[in-house]
């Protein structure tokens, strides 16, 4: 499938590609664990557990959204990026540069993600890369516009989503995530890692 910019590689990852990242990221969610991010604002919690790795991960608190250097709440520099992660990089952002900001989201059976645009980079140019691993999601694709028709997608462990060109402005979300769908996590639930440039190269 290849839409506007929009690609889904449905079975990306194998069982055992998916095992073996899932362990990097076990391990570095150990220097960097999940955390509640809250909504600008508000400060409502989101329903989405994040951490990042990278030179820069993105967050969001009261005071807004943004990319920085550190985890907001033990203040320690992000872990590296994994370099499985940077090689599915390379084989399909059809990008130079690398990624800066990998964001790492945890769904329990419970949490969504409402509708989106990824605009807080300043190079939005390069695509973003996207891989999931654990329970089925159910992803929603829209338009540029927040009120455009959507079309919804069944995304599953192991499949890499590209977002790039026009696909890159369209407002996206995660409706819900179905329980028991796969056996990857021990806990249930989604993690989805999403690979950003942030910085133009
Ligand atoms: C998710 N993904 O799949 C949320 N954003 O859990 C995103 O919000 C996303 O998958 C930009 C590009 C690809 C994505
Ligand atoms: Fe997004």
């Amino acid at each position: 499938m290849n839409y506007n910019g929009y690609c889904l590689h449905s079975g990306f990852l194998g069982r055992e590609g998916q095992e073996k990242l899932l362990l990097r990221i076990r391990d570095l969610l150990q220097d960097a664990p999940l955390y509640t991010p809250q909504m600008p604002r508000t400060g409502k919690p989101m329903s989405v557990r994040m951490s990042n790795c990278g030179t820069l991960g993105w967050v969001s608190d009261k005071q807004g959204y943004r990319y920085q250097e550190y985890h907001p709440e033990n203040r320690i520099p992000w872990p590296a990026i994994p370099q499985i992660l940077l090689d599915i990089w390379a084989g399909l952002a059809g990008y130079s540069a690398p990624p800066e900001a990998c964001l790492i989201n945890y769904y329990d059976a419970k949490a969504r993600l409402g509708l989106h645009v990824d605009k807080d980079e300043i190079d939005m140019k390069a695509p973003i890369v996207s891989i999931s691993l654990g329970d089925t999601a159910l992803f929603r694709m829209g338009g540029t516009g927040r009120r455009d028709p959507t079309r919804s997608v069944r995304i599953i462990s192991g499949d890499v989503m590209i977002m790039a060109g026009p696909a890159r402005r369209c407002y996206h979300g995660v409706d819900r995530i179905y329980p028991g769908t796969s056996s990857l996590l021990a806990e249930g639930g989604r993690f989805n890692l999403t690979l950003r440039r942030v910085s133009t190269p």
